[in-house]
């Protein structure tokens, strides 16, 4: 109870989460409803049935699914204000959120009725909520790069709202070098480059996030500890893995929280932040993270602290932004 009294009231900021993972089945269905679109389930009770993952791609094949429902500019404003309702609930007070334009212009939505709902929420929940955001626009590895290429030419009129670009879906099969070229181009024109990597991929996959694409923090990483160099390099470079235990158990990436390498993580001098990654789909938000990750490997105060410290620290944030929240 101490402890999660003292997460709850932890000042925190998350660093790793997909907006349309954050689609509560409750809202997925009054979305369906809203925009006459039919479902393969008939309930809520159902759906979540369905929440049973033996790896990343049986994930991803009922979230873009999900994603479906999402059409309006009031959708995707509807999504992201209750998300950063939440927020403001754990006491977040900074989000770096991810969205896949891909997931909704290959459906016929256009990239500014996804931009302007998520942009506009973000700024109302500023305001009223206390709640800071950011947005990071992610590139879907099993597309081709010549599409993430379009996507990131239809972002340009609306650069003033988008901090970095990320890189995320099926791993497995779609190195980081496929997205070399875009990655560069997305540099240029003044996005900072983050990436998936090591979440089922091998620690390769990481060199070349590092190395091809330049990143500035690795999203999961887990697969870094199969690999000494990388990790002394990831050390040296001073670079942040924001790791995601609710997500690596859902997604069978780690079999038991028990067994989940956050502490050897933090032992060993890497820096981690915690985050909740699809907490609709992953059977938990933040704090919840927090709470079952302090249990299962008895973390102190202090390992909370730090952890809370780093989100702040390893933030897209300015150093004058940090200031006020470290
Ligand atoms: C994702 Cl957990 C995870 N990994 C890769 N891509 C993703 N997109 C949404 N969640
Ligand atoms: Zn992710």
């Amino acid at each position: 109870m101490i402890m999660i009294n003292y997460i709850n009231k932890l000042p925190k900021a998350e660093l790793h989460l997909h907006i349309e993972g954050t689609l509560e089945p409750e809202l997925l269905f009054t979305l369906a409803e809203r925009n006459n679109i039919k479902l393969k389930y008939d309930s809520v009770a159902q759906l979540k049935l369905a929440y049973q993952f033996d790896c990343l791609q049986d994930f991803l094949d009922i979230y873009y699914q999900g994603a479906s429902v999402l059409i309006t500019e009031q959708d995707f404003y509807d999504l992201t204000y209750s998300y950063l309702q939440k927020c403001a609930e754990q006491n977040i007070r900074h989000t770096e959120i991810m969205f896949d334009p891909q997931t909704h212009t290959e459906r016929g939505v256009a990239f500014e009725t996804v931009i302007n709902g998520i942009s506009m929420a973000c700024i109302d929940a500023k305001e009223k909520l206390n709640v800071s955001s950011l947005l990071i626009m992610s590139y879907l590895r099993h597309l081709s790069e010549d599409d993430a290429f379009k996507t990131l030419e239809q972002s340009l009129p609306f650069k003033h709202l988008i901090t970095a670009v990320g890189l995320d879906s099926s791993e497995k099969g779609n190195p980081p070098s496929k997205f070399k070229k875009v990655f560069e181009a997305s540099i240029k024109e003044g996005y900072i480059p983050l990436a998936h990597a090591g979440e089922e991929g091998p620690p390769e996959y990481i060199w070349e996030a590092l190395d091809v694409l330049k990143i500035k923090r690795i999203d999961h990483g887990n697969n870094c500890l199969q690999d000494q160099l990388l990790i002394d390099e990831i050390i040296k470079r001073d670079m942040a893995l924001t790791v995601c235990p609710l997500s690596n158990t859902a997604l069978q990436v780690v079999g038991d929280l028990k067994n989940h390498p956050l502490k050897k993580m933090m032992e060993l001098g890497l820096k981690v932040t915690l985050n909740s990654d699809d907490p609709a789909y992953f059977g938990g938000q933040l704090n919840q993270n927090f709470i079952e990750v302090q249990k299962a490997l008895n973390l102190t105060k202090e390992d909370l602290y730090e952890l809370a410290k780093n989100s702040f620290q390893y933030s897209l944030l300015s150093d004058k932004e940090k200031q006020t929240n470290l």
